[in-house]
């Protein structure tokens, strides 16, 4: 697999007032440019869940890439293109099981042995971080900064996300440091549209 473009977006329901709020900033993600999103909701119900992944699949139509973060049982169920596990999710062996060949997989791992081992698993990207501070993720790991990407970049031939604190200022580093894309949350939740065109500009 490759990214198409350099911006990975997700979208968790615990930084939206409401599912129309959510809804429409990933609407507007798509409108300006954005061809693969994720849906992370780490508090919500299955059912809510399920509801609001389905309602984005037919919001945003079959040319976005979705991925839904964590529950492998919500990607199939809501049609969804992908599934990204954590550390503490499913095992990369056990997700691949549920979600096919034909669906992207993603890792998230936080230093240089979690990031070795997702290397030697089927997963289609890994992703690293947090690189810069983040205010999204409860307990985050020790910072990687640039020098982690870098580092990372090393170890595998994957397609590689960097994340965390990751900002229209600091985009473009992450990316010479070598990563394929960067997954914001934060940078894109005032005017989603302008935010998005203006990170898929400096990403280039
Ligand atoms: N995972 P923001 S950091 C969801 O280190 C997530 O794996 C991280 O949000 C990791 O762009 C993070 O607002 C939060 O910093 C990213």
């Amino acid at each position: 697999m490759k990214f198409a473009k350099r911006l990975y977006p997700i979208v968790d329901p615990s930084c939206f007032p409401n599912s129309g709020a959510l809804l429409l900033a990933a609407e507007a993600l798509v409108a300006a440019g954005c061809t693969l999103i994720q849906y992370r909701n780490k508090q919500g119900n299955a059912r809510q869940m399920l509801d609001e992944a389905r309602e984005l699949r037919a919001r945003l139509g079959q040319s976005v890439k979705l991925i839904m973060n964590d529950r492998a049982d919500l990607c199939l169920a809501a049609g969804f293109d992908g599934l990204h596990v954590g550390q503490d999710d499913l095992s990369p062996e056990a997700a691949r099981r549920i979600v096919g060949t034909d669906r992207w997989l993603g890792v998230s791992t936080h230093n240089p042995e979690q990031l070795a081992m997702a290397d030697l698993t089927s997963a289609d990207y890994l992703a690293i971080g947090p690189v810069f501070a983040t205010q999204s993720k409860a307990n985050p790991d020790p910072l990687v900064g640039a020098a982690g990407v870098r580092r990372a970049r090393e170890l595998t031939h994957k397609p590689l996300v960097a994340i965390g604190g990751i900002t229209r200022a600091n985009a473009r580093s992450v990316i010479d440091a070598g990563a394929d894309a960067v997954a914001v949350i934060s940078d894109l939740l005032r005017d989603p549209g302008k935010s998005a065109e203006e990170l898929l500009r400096v990403l280039g």
